[in-house]
């Protein structure tokens, strides 16, 4: 599992069609743009505006799945990487567009890190996750 920009996801699925999850890819930072992460034959976008993305500011997660039927709402799990900073979650309800939204909201970490990671449990296909700074 990991993530990398929409922009080369075509790149990356023609360069890798049958190993497509260990392929080697850039790192992609979804506080300054959409990625992609995929899992048991689903394709996972997640997009977190507004950009760059902002402790203490309400935040909208926009979540696309491709390749698998899911029913909503799907559970965004917020969290610092070894670190525990509270229980946060977005339910992400779908639209009629068929992607998964909600609102939230990422807390200012009082050491100063700012690496968080965003978790995605798709149902039946196992998880995504997604790191990314954030501004203060
Ligand atoms: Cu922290």
């Amino acid at each position: 599992m990991r993530t990398i920009p929409i922009s080369t996801l075509m790149l990356c699925v023609m360069l890798s069609s049958a190993s497509a999850t260990t392929a080697k890819s850039a790192a992609c930072d979804v506080s300054r743009e959409a990625c992609v992460a995929l899992t048991d034959h689903a394709i996972v976008s997640l997009d977190i505006s507004p950009k760059p993305v902002r402790a203490m500011k309400e935040l909208f997660f926009s979540v696309t799945v491709k390749g698998a039927r899911i029913r909503g709402p799907l559970l965004l799990m917020l969290f610092m990487p070894g670190m525990y900073m509270g229980r946060n979650e977005v339910e992400l309800k779908q639209a009629p567009d068929g992607s998964f939204t909600g609102r939230g909201i990422i807390p200012r970490c009082p050491t100063g890190k700012n690496l968080w990671q965003a978790d995605i449990a798709i149902p039946d296909h196992g998880s995504v996750s997604y790191r990314f700074y954030v501004n203060y």
